[in-house]
């Protein structure tokens, strides 16, 4: 199999201190907190980035700041910004940090409830951001969160929007979405394109189980405070690193190494900007 890609979602949009204390907010502390989760092994960052009150923005000056920041620390480390953001956001808004030429960047691949609201993204919504990825020579991540999604993405490589070989994450067990059995990540794997990578991060107490999966199937894996702030049943995570860290000893145990962030680009297909 191939090394092991390990993302770490180091902050989100909804999680809060009030939901985990270390949950990192600040320039510094994302920074901090992306550096220590890249120490443990990870190498792609999945960026949001909030105000210094915990507000999520997809300000363009916040992200760079941000940025500039990770890259003092980690010189290597793949970043991927959000264009998901907030669910109240503008598809104007949302685009921002891709203008910043980052090397990948989420791109949503439909709608679905999301809590009490609704996470909205149009065909429209997905050329736009399609186009502008392609414009600025940035990689997308499909996100998907339920089956159909994966639909949206291969038109959009049929209308020639994004390049091939296509890169996916399941978003598994968020409420109201696909669920995160292991049956459902199977049904998951098999639906995408020929040559297709993907990656797994699952929500809540399915974040565990679902990279223990992926690494077993061949995949990658995603974890961070973003889909889960606990370690264990009632005991929270005391940093990102330490989810990561998880991640790395049961790879380790099945026999899978971990990917450097060049050879994850070399599996991504993505060329060092
Ligand atoms: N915050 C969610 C509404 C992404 O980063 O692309 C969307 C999200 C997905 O987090
Ligand atoms: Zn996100």
């Amino acid at each position: 199999m191939e090394k092991l890609i390990i993302t770490c979602c180091v902050t989100g949009a909804e999680v809060t201190k009030q939901h985990n204390p270390a949950v990192p907010y600040t320039p510094e502390e994302i920074s901090r907190s992306t550096y220590e989760a890249y120490n443990a092994g990870a190498s792609i960052v999945h960026l949001h980035v909030r105000e210094d009150d915990g507000t999520p923005t997809q300000d363009a000056e916040v992200y760079r700041r941000n940025m500039e920041l990770i890259r003092e620390k980690c010189p290597d480390i793949i970043i991927q910004v959000s264009t998901g953001g907030a669910v109240w956001m503008s598809d104007g808004d949302r685009i921002q940090p891709v203008k910043l030429k980052p090397e990948m960047a989420s791109l949503d691949c439909g709608t679905c409830n999301f809590g009490n609201q609704i996470f909205k993204n149009t065909p429209d919504t997905m050329r736009f951001f399609a186009e502008e990825m392609k414009k600025h020579g940035v990689k997308p991540e499909f996100e998907i969160f339920e089956r159909g999604w994966v639909e949206n993405a291969k038109w959009l490589a049929r209308e020639g929007l994004v390049d091939e070989p296509l890169h996916f994450d399941f978003i598994m067990g968020a409420p109201g979405t696909m669920t995160a059995g292991l049956k459902d990540l199977i049904y998951m794997t098999e639906s995408i394109p020929p040559g297709s990578t993907w990656t797994v991060g699952g929500i809540g107490r399915y974040q565990l189980p679902m990279a223990a999966a992926a690494i077993m199937l061949g995949g990658h894996v995603r974890v961070g405070f973003e889909d889960n702030v606990y370690y264990s049943k009632d005991v929270l995570a005391k940093s990102n690193a330490q989810l990561v860290e998880r991640v790395v000893r049961l790879a380790g145990e099945l026999g899978r190494e971990i990917a450097t962030p060049d050879e994850a680009r070399e599996i991504l297909n993505i060329r060092r900007a």
